[in-house]
């Protein structure tokens, strides 16, 4: 592929250069120095240009009905949670008009560069300007963006605003390179301090242990969410800037380190119900289609073939944050409340994971294990904890 580019770039720089000293040879026969010999364009050639430029508009039309047809399916399909229509809304207005307007600017364009090709002889109008006219093709777009403006901010207000009193469960997500971790706020709904100064051991996420807040807060890997119910995110990074992107739910938000981000949005189907629509179907049986097909070539050559495909929601990160960015992902299930909570309840809290980490009973010598070592240098954390103040302390609250 790499040389495949080299060598297309490569064609590209001569046919410039080519058409460089091309021009420079124009403009050394405009000025007389040298014969204009072959190279000032006749009649038929302006005829063959002016005709290229339907060519080109053909080409330009069906470019986008090919795509159109071909590519269309790939869009996201049925949105998973309830503002998700607002944005699909706001996406396909701007596609059509973009469709509208490019259609019938570029049919203009292409027609007037061939009405007005050159002919032997003739000399273009002087025409200094046309108030009317101006006016016209500025209002119009003006108006249009606008609207789409104005439209865009009505919508991301509603989408972004949660009401403090509405029953909302709050949810942490914490970006780091190159994972994701969630926390529950539990029973008080009210996520517990943390900070990166905090991190050991289990608590991964830097959650200061002395705040009642963080008694009942849950840490997982695999973020389930009940059907129905509006989610909170106060969203975190440890390191650099990501992305919290959850296409399926429409939703993203960048992570920044040093401050919490949020962003709210209700799920509304499950994911049981999401692999039974017809287009996730399609989708589904296509991509297993493409795997089939690959396996085939895998078992030929005597390795193991691929696992099918099943459909799962995805916290992705949207930032090129580093080298394994793109495996940077968290799979997502949506339960209903009462699968909901039966897995909740089979979680354990942070506070007693840190409990059952720190009895257990040190077996290997002192100094053999970062863990060890650090466990037996008390002074070490206590420091932390006591003499520096923590730079960004995350105050997260509902
Ligand atoms: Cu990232």
């Amino acid at each position: 592929m790499t040389t495949l580019l080299v060598i297309v770039i490569l064609v590209l720089l001569s046919i410039a250069l080519w058409q460089l000293t091309k021009i420079f040879d124009l403009t050394q026969a405009v000025n007389g120095i040298t014969d204009s010999g072959t190279q000032v364009a006749t009649d038929k050639d302006n005829n063959i240009q002016g005709y290229l430029m339907f060519g080109f508009l053909a080409f330009i039309y069906i470019l986008t009905i090919y795509g159109l047809l071909n590519w269309g399916h790939f869009v996201l399909g049925t949105p998973a949670s309830a503002h998700g229509a607002q944005v699909d809304n706001l996406m396909n207005i701007t596609w059509v008009l973009i469709f509208f307007v490019q259609t019938v600017t570029q049919a203009l364009l292409h027609y007037f560069a061939f009405k007005y090709r050159g002919r032997q002889g003739q000399t273009a109008l002087y025409f200094a300007d046309n108030d009317k006219l101006e006016f016209v093709w500025s209002v119009i777009p003006a108006v249009v963006l606008a609207g789409l403006i104005l439209y865009g901010l009505y919508a991301w207000t509603n989408i972004m605003f949660v009401d403090e009193d509405e029953d909302v469960m709050v949810v942490e997500l914490y970006a780091k390179q190159f994972s994701w971790e969630a926390r529950y706020s539990g029973e008080d709904n009210h996520l517990g301090k943390a900070n990166v100064r905090y991190i050991e051991g289990v608590n991964t996420l830097g959650v200061d242990m002395s705040d009642p807040n963080a008694q009942d807060d849950k840490v997982v890997n695999e973020l389930h969410l009940p059907k129905g119910k509006k989610i909170l995110f106060k969203i975190r990074s440890q390191d650099v800037l990501h992305s919290a992107y959850m296409p399926h739910f429409r939703a993203q938000m960048n992570c920044v380190p040093g401050m919490v981000t949020q962003f709210s949005f209700e799920p509304i189907y499950t994911t049981a119900e999401m692999r039974d629509m017809g287009f996730m179907q399609e989708k589904v049986a296509h991509i297993n289609d493409i795997r089939a097909k690959k396996s085939a070539e895998l078992v030929a050559k005597g390795l193991p073939p691929l696992d099918p495909y099943t459909f799962d929601y995805l916290l992705l990160c949207n930032k090129i944050c580093g080298a394994s960015h793109y495996n940077m992902q968290m799979k997502i299930v949506v339960d209903t409340p009462e699968d909901f909570k039966a897995w909740y309840e089979t979680k354990e809290t942070l506070a007693s994971a840190v409990k059952a980490a720190n009895a257990k009973p040190e077996t290997t010598e002192p100094g053999s294990a970062p863990d060890t070592a650090k466990a037996s240098v008390p002074g070490d954390t206590a420091s932390v904890k006591q003499d520096a103040k923590p730079v960004a302390m995350a105050s997260v609250k509902k």
